[in-house]
């Protein structure tokens, strides 16, 4: 589908058009992004059946647009962004990537202070600069400088769910070749963290220059920083790194743990065995008095450390060492234990298919159930229902129930949370409803008191089951709100409302420390994918894997229940589960 990256090219373009004053021109080309952006039928389809006269029939693309998208079609890039770029002072695409800057304020900050990138930015930031322009103020400069820490964080760092099918190719290629006898993905990916930067495979192998003469050799590799016997790291056309290790079978487990880290758990390991065991760890096994007494699989090498081996999504040193010396390490929820998916849009709002559609697909998925949660009423961009579509939409899913087999539908929507905390929709509307989902999606530039007040209010109501995305944050884009955590989790269990993990790649809301907070509170947790689109559906596995980093067990997520059971807790209503 190359909708997505001529959608972005429109809009970049209007960035530009808007640093350069034009007035009208900039909205024409974002609104353009918007229509292709979300087209269900990619461009390059339509464009192969009916050429250029099916592209303008298209409807808000004009003969200007179509030809830009022609272009696209067959040169894979659009001159016109080229060309501004080119003549644009200013880095726009690194300077719009820190929160509340946008082609107006980028130039006023180049015409009064010559900043061209995020660079000039900090170091005038730093200076107090910009706190003196007009119209920004200590407080944007403070903002300025997070945003510019939290850029910092996510540089170079790429989403567990983008770079899983692409590292799934290179370990597909990898296992084919004879000489490879096993394989495993270590690092980060291992420890499934919401981002990776970088992959690091670890192969056993008798002969591993063959193993490593194939590696750099790959299509995917477009270049090699390290090509040694042993050890190799090469740079992917995908923009991210692979570092390779050979290692022979019998260091296998070590070099498992260790390179799986994190650098903090395998620290605190190390000191650990030192001061309490009196063995020496390192990549090679575990040694007592010099001799090796451990290091063929990851198992031993806790085993002899006299602890229970910790889940790789537990090893971030939050705790995991001491309770696995404790044997009272959690039981983690397990990825095949979640039966339901509690959020998903359908073409009833912005969703890309049908009720059915997504229904079939969970099932083949192994759901047992699912809620329809379409955005409702005051969500115009999400072409949110209103009353009377709910309800129509209630009874269309009564009559799917009926004809399909192996999976529940339930009938939900997500609603709004407005400013004033109240939802955008009626009480009478709500009850009709199994299951809502609140959340918020306006006005986040609220005090963290007023915040917290805001969803507590929206978990008073009766009716309202869980809140969505409880943080706000969109990895690498948006760090979320800040709430008073505490306060949440009291009023969650006091009102009997669940909070959702929302196991969307680019969410991942809420994150794991903040999950094992609820858990040790007592919070019930629903994990749900927030499908907008029926391949999205098996994002599933990312939010359990969250859930697992935040040592959260089976007993805590509502949607690992039976759907005897969570029929049960649909039908009671809310309290009835306290
Ligand atoms: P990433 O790639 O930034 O997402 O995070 P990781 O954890 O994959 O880090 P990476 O690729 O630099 O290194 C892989 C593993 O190797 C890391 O998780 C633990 C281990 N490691 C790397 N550097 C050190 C170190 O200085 N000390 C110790 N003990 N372990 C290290
Ligand atoms: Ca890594
Ligand atoms: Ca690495
Ligand atoms: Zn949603």
């Amino acid at each position: 589908m190359i909708n997505k990256e001529i959608a972005k090219i429109f809009y970049q373009i209007g960035e530009y058009l808007a640093m350069k004053d034009i007035a009208f021109k900039p909205q024409a080309y974002q609104k353009a992004s918007q229509i292709v952006e979300s087209l269900s039928q990619d461009l390059a389809d339509i464009y192969q059946k009916g050429k250029l006269s099916a592209l303008k029939k298209i409807p808000g693309i004009g003969k200007n647009l179509a030809l830009k998208i022609e272009e696209y079609i067959k040169t894979g890039k659009i001159s016109k962004l080229e060309k501004l770029k080119k003549e644009c002072p200013v880095n726009l695409e690194e300077l719009s990537t820190i929160e509340g800057l946008g082609p107006k304020t980028i130039k006023i900050l180049y015409k009064d202070l010559r900043i061209k990138n995020i660079n000039d930015l900090e170091k005038a930031a730093k200076a107090h600069k910009i706190r003196k322009l007009f119209g920004f103020g200590l407080k944007t400069e403070n903002n300025i400088l997070r945003s510019i820490n939290f850029a910092k964080q996510s540089q170079g760092r790429f989403l567990l769910g983008f770079i899983e099918p692409l590292a799934e190719e290179i370990v597909e290629q990898l296992k084919s070749l004879k000489e490879v006898k096993k394989l495993e993905i270590a690092g980060s990916f291992r420890r499934k963290k919401e981002t990776v930067g970088d992959i690091d495979i670890l192969v056993i192998s008798l002969k591993p220059k063959k193993v490593i003469d194939f590696f750099v050799k790959m299509p995917q590799v477009e270049a090699i920083y390290e090509n040694g016997r042993t050890k190799s790291s090469v740079r992917l056309k995908y923009g991210f790194d692979v570092d390779l290790r050979v290692v022979e079978p019998e260091c296998f487990g070590s070099a498992l743990q260790y390179f799986t880290g994190n650098k903090e758990h395998n620290i605190a390991l190390r000191t650990y065995a030192e001061k309490k065991l009196f063995l020496k760890i390192n990549e090679y096994g575990i040694f007592k008095k010099g001799k090796r007494i451990a290091s063929k699989t990851e198992e031993k090498v806790y085993e002899v450390l006299k602890m229970d081996c910790p889940a790789p999504e537990l090893r971030t040193n939050m705790g995991e060492i001491e309770a696995a010396i404790n044997r009272k390490l959690p039981k983690i929820i397990g990825y095949d234990e979640v039966l339901g998916d509690l959020h998903m849009h359908t073409v009833w709002s912005d969703g890309n298919f049908s009720i059915e559609k997504m229904a079939k697909e969970a099932k083949k998925l192994g759901r047992k159930y699912i809620a329809i949660t379409d955005h409702t009423g005051s969500l115009k961009i999400a072409n949110g229902m209103d009353e009377k579509t709910i309800l129509a939409q209630i009874k269309k899913i009564k009559k799917i129930n009926k004809k399909i087999k192996g999976i529940k539908i339930f009938s939900g929507a997500e609603v709004n949370i407005k400013q004033s905390g109240k939802i955008d929709v009626s009480d009478k509307i709500l009850s009709k409803l199994d299951w809502v989902v609140a959340s918020i999606h306006s006005a986040f530039k609220m005090s963290k008191a007023k915040m917290t007040e805001r969803i507590i209010m929206a978990m008073e109501n009766p009716y309202v089951r869980v809140i969505g995305h409880p943080s706000g944050r969109i990895i690498q884009q948006r760090e979320g709100y800040e709430l008073d955590w505490e306060k949440i989790f009291k009023a969650a269990k006091r009102t009997g409302t669940f909070l959702e993990i929302n196991a969307y790649p680019g969410r991942l809301d809420l994150r794991d420390i903040i999950i094992q907070k609820a858990v040790r509170s007592g919070v019930k947790l629903v994990i749900s994918t927030d499908s907008h689109h029926k391949d999205q559906l098996k994002f599933l596995k990312f939010g359990i894997a969250q859930a697992r980093r935040g040592w959260a067990e089976k007993k805590d997520i509502i949607n690992a229940l039976s759907l005897e059971k969570f029929e049960k807790l649909v039908n009671k209503g809310k309290k009835s589960y306290l």
